[in-house]
């Protein structure tokens, strides 16, 4: 298991050095300064690649591993005409990744929108603070804020008055958090900023666009891809939709246990993998995810160790709980990415057998608070993530030893 850390670049408030510290041995990234759709140039990876590795003579090494993400133009989502340029460019990006050593890039196919969270600093018992999503509040932004035209068909008559009861009780400065919340984007959001407005235009283009229409044009784009990454021997990890389920009246194909059978049925290629967002997933009761780990092990290239807790009445609200204590089986989980490995080592010795994992999200918690930190991406809360799954690790790895011998 390779342990890696989110880092957002020369302006993300946890530095290298800081990184350095916790014992992460990989690093994951992004050109974020480039705009969505053009190319990664080889200089640009480079300069990128230099600003982490610049300590590395002097202290423990850090390696940029792992690409989080290379954006994939809405045109592509969209399948327009004229599209192909866009997936050139991400082929382009591709080949000079590979060229300059990054070989496991993950990416998603939400339309118009990321991940999406509705408060983020949600305070949890222990006076920290964590990420949450509200599927009233929610509700109350679609309904009331944005106006969504039709949106009332995608809700019943209990969930419209318990929105309308909501909204009436969010003050104005609530009403804007809320809306630069969900469509101003997170850290790290592979899409574009919007105001309400073009919010609206933006989801509009996806009037005559569903499940199937959506899942044809992430098919012509892997058709494209696929060859190409086999060829440099990259791994392609795909996200999961976050919160996995349609949002805005928008498809969202990448959310269930049934939607990766169907991904890898069409697109058999080996190069085609997932990243295993354990919060994401297990942000849906009925996805079960050691057996998921399980089901999908020779396809995870790239897994996001973090849990979330479902409220009990109202399963599409959650909130970013302890890495180990959440709704999900993490030790399980992380047993099954440890047999994964033995058994590719024991496949082959010379192939990458090692799976890139992190914490994610973690809690804002002592010196993070008060400090401007990325939603998610506090210091203090993600080393606490990383601390106890490398307990996990360790314990596991130590107890397969004394049980094979
Ligand atoms: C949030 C992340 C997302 C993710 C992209 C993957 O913390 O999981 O930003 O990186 O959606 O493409």
């Amino acid at each position: 298991m390779r342990e890696s850390w989110r880092w957002f670049g020369p302006n993300d408030p946890v530095t290298i050095a800081d990184i350095r510290q916790t014992g992460a041995t990989d690093i994951v990234s992004a050109l974020h300064h480039v705009p969505i759709g053009e190319i990664w140039q080889i200089d640009d990876i480079r300069k990128h690649q230099q600003l982490i590795e610049s300590d590395n003579k002097q202290y423990s090494p850090l390696n940029w591993s792992v690409v989080e993400s290379i954006p994939v133009h809405e045109d592509i989502k969209l399948g327009r005409d004229g599209c192909q340029i866009y997936i050139d460019n991400w082929i382009r990006s591709m080949e000079n990744l590979a060229s300059c050593g990054i070989k496991t890039i993950c990416y998603n196919f939400m339309p118009v929108i990321d991940w999406t969270r509705t408060d983020l600093s949600y305070q949890l018992d222990t006076g920290a603070y964590a990420l949450r999503f509200d599927q009233r509040k929610f509700a109350a932004f679609d309904l009331f804020i944005l106006q969504r035209t039709g949106a009332e068909a995608d809700y019943t008559d209990t969930e419209i008055c318990d929105a309308q009861d909501t909204y009436n009780q969010m003050s104005a400065k609530e009403c804007d958090q809320l809306t630069r919340n969900i469509i101003s984007g997170l850290p790290g959001k592979m899409t574009d900023s919007y105001n309400l407005e073009d919010f609206r235009q933006a989801l509009a283009q996806y009037q005559h666009i569903g499940e199937s229409e959506l899942r044809a044009n992430l098919n012509n784009f892997l058709d494209h891809i696929l060859p190409i990454a086999e060829a440099l021997d990259v791994k392609l990890a795909i996200h999961p939709d976050d919160p996995p389920r349609d949002m805005f009246g928008l498809p969202r194909i990448i959310c269930t246990a049934a939607d990766l059978d169907k991904l890898f049925i069409q697109q058999p290629s080996p190069a085609n993998g997932i990243t295993l967002c354990v919060g994401t997933y297990g942000s849906r009761p009925d996805n079960d995810l050691p057996a998921m780990a399980r089901r999908f092990r020779s396809r995870i290239h790239f897994a996001h160790l973090r849990g979330v807790r479902r409220d009990p009445d109202e399963q599409r609200s959650f909130y970013e709980a302890n890495h180990l204590d959440s709704d999900i089986d993490m030790v399980s989980v992380i047993s099954e990415l440890l047999s994964e490995e033995h058994k590719r080592a024991q496949a082959d010795e010379t192939a990458r057998t090692e799976i890139f994992i992190r914490p994610d999200h973690g809690h804002q918690m002592m010196d993070d608070i008060g400090k401007t930190v990325n939603p998610g991406y506090s210091g203090i809360g993600r080393l606490k993530g990383l601390a106890e799954i490398r307990g996990v690790i360790k314990a596991l790895s130590a107890l397969n030893k004394s049980t094979s011998q």
